[in-house]
């Protein structure tokens, strides 16, 4: 079979060619309320929303095409039990620092807890029946969670990641699946940061010493070699 690659920073990904929608995931980071809506986590801190939630429509129009192809989607959100008993107190400190305090209550329930309506996926972009869901407690996505297994059951090689917020989780979880092995790609116009320089030194980061933690490319670059 013809090998395939995308437009994409330092090099032309993914290093082999081998993409396809069998060994290939889009994970879609913390695309939750709390992170860029109205009264979430992100808004209480006071960061400008339009930064995280400029991802959106990019992510929505890349989620139709890689869907309609076959490939594994996997969501995550970040969030706690609702005892906090997976919460460490150094994170609820810093987080109270900031006047978020996670648990705490907001308008959008408590802060980063599961179930609560902050902690939702956003509608925009919500999981499809079937879709893998990862939750996890850390900015990481590997990170006491059930990624790595089901990613290596699945046979998945190839990681394009997408989300919020680059410099955090997304950057997190890209340093992690490249550790261990996966090949990975971020979509610079799929991910969004609370401070746009850091979103950029990001971008800037992964394409050091010949693509330190993969490549960086854009969704249009990565739908046209899709169609
Ligand atoms: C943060 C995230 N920034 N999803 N989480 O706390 O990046």
């Amino acid at each position: 079979m013809a090998t395939r690659t995308i437009r994409s920073e330092p090099y032309a990904w993914p290093y082999n060619g081998e993409l396809r929608p069998d060994n290939t995931a889009l994970i879609v980071i913390d695309m939750q309320t709390d992170f860029c809506g109205v009264g979430g986590y992100v808004d209480k801190m006071g960061y400008d929303l339009s930064l995280t939630r400029a991802p959106i429509e990019p992510i929505k129009t890349l989620l139709t095409v890689m869907r309609a192809q076959g490939f594994h989607i996997i969501h995550t959100r970040e969030g706690h039990r609702p005892d906090l008993s997976d919460l460490p107190a150094n994170k609820r400190w810093r987080s109270q620092q900031i006047g978020a305090g996670i648990g705490d209550p907001g308008p959008c329930g408590r802060i980063l807890v599961r179930g609560e309506p902050g902690w939702e996926i956003i509608p925009e972009l919500a999981p499809l029946p079937g879709e893998v869901i990862i939750d996890k407690p850390g900015k990481g996505s590997f990170c006491a969670t059930d990624l790595e297994l089901i990613l290596r059951l699945r046979g998945i090689d190839n990681i394009v990641l997408t989300g919020i917020t680059t410099d955090v989780c997304v950057h997190t979880t890209m340093r992690e699946a490249n550790d261990r092995g996966f090949e990975c790609v971020l979509l610079s116009d799929c991910c969004g940061a609370t401070d746009k320089s850091n979103h950029d030194h990001a971008l800037k980061m992964i394409k050091m010493q010949g693509g330190v933690f993969g490549a960086v490319a854009t969704s249009a670059a990565l739908i046209e070699a899709l169609s």
